[in-house]
């Protein structure tokens, strides 16, 4: 089982019953975000969470160890070259004494869940993929969700996945998704896929009330949070990068756990940087929204 070492601070507000907020950490290494983005989204993202009134908790394997809360000199090590962590990458992680593992959202849900963590904020969901009937490439991301209990904030999931079957795959294990006073997946850069969420919510009070009714004893819910307006991207041109970033990836055999940061990189390229203003945007605004929720969550535990 999974027990992640807390940094003093996060161990002292889960003690208390404080908001606490898990981020993961591949979107801030090199295999989520170029540098110096990353690291502004870090900062962002840590700050909008601080300035919420809650502790933000980054997790990562760090020299082998599994981390909830780093200490700000930890920092810089997320930002650089990464493993990538997803939970079944967790033990071997761990035994290997893996230098610097960036969790994925699967490994993230794990790691806070395991620490009685109940929210975590993330850009975008891994899903399932484009062409996943061949491939069969279903993020791990989605069956974390179902198997963890915790609030997931995103906004929606990455634009290149195959999204009507990625919230088909979400009813099928269980995942109760709910959009954020809005009533569209968001398909990350743009605010509406033009999939209709099962549900909405207008409050974190609403989203605490979902969490504490849900049925099974250790799964998990999704909020889905669109961009805000003025950072959203070009929905047409989008798809026109991401239909070549994905037939290069066939072209030049880009499979498997390797095809999110290959698109997310030829996305960044693609689009003359402007995918990173609103990453971070997103990013940032989905901390935002988490911490209402976490804020909500402790109040209801008090
Ligand atoms: N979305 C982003 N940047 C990222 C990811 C998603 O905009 O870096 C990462 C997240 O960590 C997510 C992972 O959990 O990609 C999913 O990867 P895969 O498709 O291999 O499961
Ligand atoms: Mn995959």
């Amino acid at each position: 089982m999974i027990e992640p070492v807390l940094s003093e601070e996060v161990a002292a507000a889960q003690r208390e019953g404080l908001p606490v907020v898990a981020l993961e950490s591949t979107i801030f290494s090199n295999l989520g975000l170029p540098s110096p983005a990353n690291a502004e989204a870090l900062d962002r993202c840590l700050a909008a969470i601080r300035s919420g009134g809650a502790v933000p908790a980054v997790t990562a394997v760090l020299d082998g160890v599994v981390r909830l809360g780093l200490q700000p000199h930890e920092h810089e090590r997320i930002l650089g070259a990464a493993q990538k962590v997803a939970e079944r990458d967790v033990p071997v992680a761990v035994a290997q004494r893996w230098d610097f593992g960036a969790t994925t959202v699967s490994a993230s849900v794990a790691i806070a869940a395991a620490a009685g963590v109940a929210v975590f904020a993330t850009g975008g969901l891994g899903g399932v993929h484009r062409g996943a009937e061949i491939s069969g490439d279903v993020s791990a991301d989605l069956d974390a969700l179902a198997n963890h209990r915790i609030i997931t904030v995103s906004a929606g999931a990455k634009a290149f996945l195959d999204l009507p079957r990625t919230l088909e795959y979400l009813e099928t294990v269980g995942v109760p998704v709910i959009g954020w006073r809005h009533d569209w997946f968001p398909a990350f850069y743009t605010r509406s896929s033009g999939l209709p969420v099962p549900h909405r919510a207008e409050s974190a009070s609403e989203i605490v009330a979902i969490f504490t009714a849900l049925t099974r004893p250790s799964s998990g819910m999704l909020v889905t949070v669109p961009i805000p307006e003025d950072a959203e991207l070009d929905a047409a041109h989008l798809d026109a990068v991401l239909s070549d970033a994905l037939d290069e990836c066939d072209r030049s055999g880009v499979t498997g756990a390797a095809v999110t940061p290959y698109v997310l990189a030829r996305i960044g390229e693609a689009t003359d940087g402007r995918s990173i203003p609103a990453n971070l945007a997103l990013a940032e605004h989905n901390a935002v929204v988490a911490t209402d929720i976490a804020v909500a969550v402790a109040a209801d535990q008090s």
